[in-house]
C-alpha cells in the first residue's frame, strides 16, 4: 500500500474529498441494497495538520463489500447495530471506500446466510474471504490497512468496555431497587475518572479503535435509556459527557449512525420481552 501526503489549496482539497464521495452506487437486490460508496472525510487528519490530506489507501483500493443491518423504519438507511457503525466507521476513519449491503433481517436472503450462516452482521469481505465479527474484522483492516493506525494500546484497549453489558442489564430491568442502575452508575463514573486521567479520548488526544467500539455503544445508551426510561448520563460525568459529545460529532459518526427511531425499535424486544 502506498500513502502519499499531499498539501493542496482549498480548491484541490474540495477536489479530492469530491473525488473521494461522489461515487454513488445503487445496486438492488431482492432484500439488500448497495447503499453507497463510502469514503470519508479525512477528518482525522485535517483537523490535525490544517490541509494536509492522507491519501492513504483510500484512491488505489477497490471498495470493501461490508453487510450491516437495514433500517427497520425507513427505507434504504443504515440499521441499528453498534458493531456495524463500528466497522464502518473503521473504514472511515482510514479513508478506505466500501460499498454498504443491507440486510433486512425480518427476509434474510440466501445469499446472505451462505456468507454468514449465524445471520449475523457485520461481515466484511477481504481479499474474497468473507469475515464475520467486529472484533476479527476491526483487527483485518488494521493489519492490511495500517495507514492512519488506529489500534489502542493494549493497557488501554478495555477502558469503558464493561458499561455496554451494565446498560443492557439496567435496560430490561423492571425492578428499580435490584442494582443494575448503581452497576451502569458505577462503571460509568468508573469511564470518567479514566478519561480525567488519560483523555479526553482513550488513547489521549487521538482517536482510536477502542473509541470507535465504544461509541456506537454510548449512542445505543443516550438513546435508548432517555426513550425507555427517561433517563440519562448525569452531568456530574463531566469528561464522560464531553466524551461523548465529541465522539458523536466526528464526520464519521454523523456519516454511519443510525437513526434514532431505528435505535429505539432495535432495543424494544429487550425492553418489552
Ligand atoms: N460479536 C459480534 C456481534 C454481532 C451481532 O450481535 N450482530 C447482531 C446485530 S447488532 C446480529 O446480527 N444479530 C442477528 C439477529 O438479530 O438476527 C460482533 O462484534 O460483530
Amino acid at each position: 500500500m502506498s500513502t502519499a501526503k499531499i498539501t493542496p489549496s482549498a480548491t484541490a482539497l474540495s477536489t479530492t474529498i469530491k473525488h473521494l464521495t461522489c461515487n454513488l452506487n445503487l445496486q438492488n437486490h431482492a432484500c439488500v441494497r448497495t447503499l453507497f460508496t463510502g469514503a470519508a472525510y479525512p477528518t482525522r487528519t485535517l483537523r490535525r495538520t490544517g490541509f494536509t490530506v492522507s491519501m492513504s489507501a483510500a484512491a488505489a483500493t477497490e471498495p470493501v463489500e461490508v453487510c450491516v443491518k437495514a433500517s427497520v423504519t425507513t427505507p434504504n438507511k443504515l440499521g441499528d447495530c453498534p458493531f456495524s457503525q463500528r466497522v464502518l466507521l473503521t473504514l472511515e476513519e482510514k479513508h478506505l471506500p466500501y460499498d454498504v449491503k443491507l440486510v433486512d433481517f425480518a427476509n434474510k436472503p440466501d445469499w446472505f446466510l451462505q456468507i454468514s450462516p449465524e445471520g449475523k452482521v457485520p461481515v466484511l469481505k477481504l481479499e474474497d474471504t468473507w469475515i464475520p465479527d467486529s472484533d476479527v474484522i476491526t483487527q483485518a483492516i488494521e493489519e492490511k490497512f495500517p495507514e492512519p493506525p488506529l489500534a489502542t494500546p493494549p493497557e488501554k484497549a478495555s477502558a469503558g468496555s464493561k458499561i455496554f453489558s451494565k446498560f443492557i442489564g439496567f435496560l430490561r430491568s423492571k425492578d428499580p431497587s435490584d442494582g443494575t442502575e448503581k452497576a451502569l452508575l458505577d462503571e460509568l463514573s468508573a469511564f470518567n475518572d479514566y478519561l480525567k486521567e488519560n483523555g479526553p479520548l482513550i488513547n489521549g488526544t487521538e482517536v482510536s479503535a477502542a473509541d470507535l467500539s465504544l461509541g456506537p455503544k454510548l449512542y445505543h445508551l443516550e438513546i435508548s435509556l432517555g426513550h425507555y426510561k427517561n433517563w440519562s448520563v448525569p452531568d456530574s460525568l463531566t469528561y464522560l459527557k464531553s466524551y461523548m459529545k465529541a465522539i458523536f460529532s466526528l464526520e464519521s459518526f454523523i456519516k454511519t449512525r443510525a437513526q434514532p427511531e431505528d435505535v429505539i425499535e432495535g432495543w424494544r424486544p429487550k425492553v418489552e420481552g
